[in-house]
């Protein structure tokens, strides 16, 4: 009988060992990052422009004289447990929706009944509008941004495109799709349903998000109307030496080839004429692209900075065509940005970042992103003396970016690309080509979207994807590749975190592959104690002496006014009291061990402000991540106070020879 057992044990090992040495070659062989080459990127003299839903993807620009028609408003909203909407053809255009609810865009559903708030699946917005006389005859787009998770768009009862991600732009050409002369009727189908393919990821059977799967039309709908040849592409870069130079990409949406004048200008805030940058002429073929290239050095520059945010210029490109004449502008900044040894430089000068992580929740508007919460959030972060934040983890609402444009606050912009590996599942997922090329296509949604902006100086291609898998690594890397041929000027990171995953730093292949270490780390939180972080860091400055560190997450939780309480289970074995001492006193000890470790140029709080999370039943306030130093309402716990001063003493500190030289108190 022992024998038996015994023998049993050795084949199972034997087969265990085999199993495992199998997976582990296939990690190695696998080639996910080749599912890059599945998008469709074509080259203009050199600049790299994603082609998607038929045509080149669109930069996001300030101000157009094209003429636009904004749909946000009142639409009506169903939603549709049981997926019947296809086969009940709820698209048609006779379809009658007169009993659906009355659903602001931009909007979740989520928070429109409180029955409604915990509902992942499919929903239906519609609505009908009438198009200006004017349009005719022009290159019409249907914009959106903030579809969560995949969105479906029907006009007049036909198909017209998808797009997967809740958190980027897209468009679609509906020029020979509207209806000119009477009412158009266009239906959204939305799933908040997600997979290990799409991003962000699934990261385990039945896992959760680690914030709020909202679903809606988070974000502006609008028709763009335009002339048939315009630009599609603009890229700029500047530095600190009034260097500025970049692409303007011409599509040319007609079946004939057409000449065409480009010219660009660089003015004041107030419209008026610095310089003229270029003027040129360009043939381009029939449904094609053609480039046009400037470089220049501007005299007398005013550079951009936390402390001056208000230095910026207006770009302005015109495109005249037989087509039509176009004018359309964004705002830029003259700065640079870089890493050199372990310190981080704006415009030639040293500078520590006093960072911020924000998710974009509230307590009144979800993840609507109003002018109202913008002014508020803001104003607490002038309190708080930040000057870098992450949007975490995904790419915010473009009036945030802009709200950190003018007030001068760096922007480290985020690809959702959230823990791949953290499941057997997910692990297994990583070894297709899918999560590569999804993670690829709005990593460069994002830059294309966002990269023209003063305040965004460098780009996040995931967060706390396991650093150790080969498959894992391939696709970060190759997210690097990517983000340096769209960008080649923006440092580029990748969030990682060892602690209290047990992974040892000598096991991390993945972190050094960006310009900057992001380290997240829950000493005294999820693991034992919160000083611990000072050894952590000197190992993994052991490892990469060469690297500059910032602290990218670092966080407790806390109820404000909650002296002490029952000890909770918070997860990885630990328990803790949520009271506002406890994350005062984290924050105090941490960032002593902190600050004292010159490689370390950035500290980032982990959040700005609590916000609702579906993997938190069990927390004081269930369903909430209570690791902000302000309320879901914006009320400024105690740990508030504690960064408010630091932050304000770092501001003013100075640093000799790579050290700062005040001491924290
Ligand atoms: C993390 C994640 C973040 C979570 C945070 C937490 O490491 O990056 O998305 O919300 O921890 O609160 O546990």
């Amino acid at each position: 009988m022992v024998e038996i057992t015994v023998t049993l044990f050795t084949y199972f090992f034997i087969i265990l060992f085999a199993v495992t040495m199998v997976a582990i070659l296939i990690a190695f062989l696998a080639r996910p990052e080749k599912g890059a080459n599945l998008l469709d990127i074509r080259e203009v003299d050199g600049v790299p422009v994603l082609w998607e839903n038929g045509m080149p993807y669109f930069t996001w620009m300030k101000n157009t004289d094209h003429e636009q028609l904004d749909l946000s408003s009142v639409w009506k909203f169903r939603l549709d447990p049981d997926d019947i909407g296809r086969e009940e053809r709820w698209f048609e255009v006779e379809f009658d929706d007169s009993d659906w609810y009355d659903h602001p865009v931009p909007g979740t559903w989520n928070i429109q009944k409180p029955e409604w708030l915990d509902y992942v699946g499919v929903g239906w917005y519609r609505r009908k509008f009438t198009v200006p006389a004017s349009m005719t005859g022009k290159f019409n787009r249907i914009v959106l941004d903030g579809v969560a998770f995949v969105g479906h768009a029907y006009l007049n009862g036909k198909f017209i495109g998808s797009h997967s991600g809740g958190y980027t732009q897209w468009s679609l050409d509906i020029t020979d799709s509207l209806f000119y002369d009477k009412e158009n009727t266009l239906a959204v189908r939305i799933d908040t349903g997600r997979d290990y393919y799409m991003l962000p990821p699934l990261t385990g059977p039945g896992y959760c998000l680690n914030w709020w799967f909202y679903g809606g039309i988070k974000r502006i709908v609008k028709i763009d109307s335009g002339p048939c040849v315009t630009f599609c592409k603009l890229l700029v870069n500047t530095d600190h030496k009034g260097k500025i130079e970049g692409s303007v990409i011409v599509y040319n949406r007609k079946q004939k080839s057409v000449e065409a004048d480009v010219g660009i200008r660089l003015l004041d805030l107030s419209g008026g004429l610095i310089k003229e940058i270029v003027a040129s002429h360009k043939q381009i073929d029939r449904k094609d692209l053609g480039a046009v290239k400037f470089e220049d050095i501007i005299k007398d520059i005013k550079l951009w900075s936390p402390d001056t945010p208000d230095n910026r210029y207006i770009l302005e490109v015109n495109v005249a065509t037989i087509e039509g004449a176009e004018t359309q502008s964004i705002e830029i900044g003259f700065r640079h940005f870089e890493f050199k040894g372990t310190s981080a430089y704006l415009n030639g000068e040293k500078i520590f970042l006093r960072g911020m992580n924000r998710h974009e929740d509230d307590s009144r508007f979800g993840p609507i992103q109003t002018a109202e919460l913008i002014e508020q959030d803001m104003e607490l972060f002038r309190n708080l003396h930040v000057n870098f934040m992450r949007p975490g983890h995904y790419p915010n609402d473009i009036s945030w970016i802009l709200a950190c444009n003018r007030e001068g606050i760096m922007v480290v912009h985020e690809n959702p690309l959230y823990q791949l590996g953290h499941s057997f599942h997910s692990v297994c997922s990583t070894m297709r080509k899918e999560v590569c090329k999804e993670a690829t296509r709005q990593l460069i949604e994002m830059i294309e979207r966002d990269r023209n902006h003063p305040s965004v100086v460098m780009w996040s291609v995931g967060n706390e994807n396991v650093p150790f898998i080969p498959s894992i690594r391939k696709i970060l890397k190759k997210l690097c590749a990517v983000s340096r041929r769209f960008d080649p000027v923006r440092p580029i990171t990748l969030a990682t975190m060892h602690i209290p995953y047990g992974v040892i730093p000598r096991l991390d292949f993945s972190a050094a592959l960006g310009d900057v270490l992001f380290i997240n780390e829950y000493c005294g939180w999820y693991s034992d104690k919160p000083e611990d972080v000072g050894p952590y860091l000197d190992s993994i400055h052991k490892k990469w002496p060469d690297k500059p560190v910032v602290v990218s997450e670092f966080g407790a939780g806390s109820v404000k006014g909650r002296e002490h309480g029952e000890l909770i289970d918070v997860g990885m074995g630990s328990k803790r009291d949520f009271s506002e001492n406890y994350q005062k006193n984290f924050y105090k000890i941490q960032l002593e061990q902190i600050l004292k470790r010159p490689f370390v140029i950035g500290t980032m709080p982990w959040v700005f402000a609590d916000f609702r999370d579906d993997k938190r039943p069990n927390n004081p306030i269930p369903n909430m991540n209570l690791k902000g130093l302000v309320t879901y309402d914006r009320e400024p716990k105690k740990a508030y106070h504690v960064f408010a001063e630091t932050y304000a003493q770092l501001e003013k500190q100075i640093i000799i020879n790579g050290v700062r030289s005040s001491n924290l108190t």
